[in-house]
């Protein structure tokens, strides 16, 4: 099989949500020489991408979401520990999180192998996660950043819950806040008073340590 022919195999198997298939040819990959990188964005995601452009002409339906999520999860945990291979030092803590009334955690793990593949000891509270949850975790973490995710246009009104649950709690100015997903743009950040956006995992790594070196450099003066 020809590295391209894998990679459309890799998309057609994870649309159609054939989990043992998808773990298998994501392990061939590897051993053909393919780096992680070419089997997550140019096979799994622009598949993910596609199963959500089916859903919403209606030729896909909530059980199809499901298996194609899990068979993405399952080549995730096998890239998990390619992803994250690194020698960087600690560069800081980042708590991460799927909001209330959200489940989707693909994307958020993702963004999480990413950070500790750039030395970030991430803690990682899950999914629907209350504002009360993330407040806790905060004062009992003490975070460099903290990262609200969400996939839903219903949903993304909880960074502003958040944001507000983290002034009363007097937590804002001590973390640095970050919030993305699928839906949400640097405009809706700005508006919900966020300090940083970005639109995928490797974005997320760059503006988390721009913001963590402002934000030092800011202290030092
Ligand atoms: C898989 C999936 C599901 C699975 C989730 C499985 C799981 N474990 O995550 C299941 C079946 C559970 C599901 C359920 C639903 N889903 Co759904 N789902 C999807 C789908 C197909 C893929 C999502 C995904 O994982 N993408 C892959 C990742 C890698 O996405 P990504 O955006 O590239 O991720 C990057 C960035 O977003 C960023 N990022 C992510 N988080 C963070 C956080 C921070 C801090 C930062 C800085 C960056 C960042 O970095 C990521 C990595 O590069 C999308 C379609 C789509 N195009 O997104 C729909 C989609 C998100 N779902 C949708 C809907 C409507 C639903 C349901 C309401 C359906 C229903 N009627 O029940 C439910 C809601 C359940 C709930 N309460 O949450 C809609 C949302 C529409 C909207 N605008 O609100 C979408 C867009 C489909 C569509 N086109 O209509 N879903």
């Amino acid at each position: 099989m020809s590295p391209e022919e894998l990679l459309q195999q890799l998309y057609d198997r994870t649309l159609v949500g054939n989990a043992p298939a998808v773990a298998e040819l994501t392990r061939t990959g590897l051993e053909m020489g393919m780096t992680p990188a070419s089997l997550l964005y140019d096979a799994l995601i622009p598949s993910l991408e596609e199963v959500g452009a089916r859903f919403e002409r209606g030729d896909f339906f909530v059980p199809e979401m499901l298996i194609a999520g899990r068979a993405m999860s399952g080549a995730l945990t096998i890239l998990r520990p390619l992803l994250a291979e690194t020698g960087a030092q600690m560069v800081g803590t980042f708590l991460m999180g799927t909001v209330k009334g959200d489940v989707h955690d693909i994307g958020k793990n993702l963004v999480n192998i990413m950070l500790e593949g750039a030395g970030f000891h991430v803690i990682d509270l899950g999914v629907q996660v209350a504002p009360e949850k993330f407040v806790a975790a905060i004062e009992e973490h003490q975070p460099d950043i903290v990262g609200f995710s969400a996939f839903l246009t219903t949903t993304m009104p909880m960074f502003k819950a958040n944001i507000n649950a983290l002034q009363k709690a007097g937590l804002r100015d001590s973390v640095i806040v970050m919030v993305g997903g699928a839906p949400v743009t640097q405009e809706y950040a700005d508006a919900v008073g966020a300090d940083g956006y970005a639109s995928d995992a490797s974005q997320t790594v760059k503006r988390a340590k721009d913001l963590m070196n402002k934000r030092r450099a800011a202290v030092s003066v």
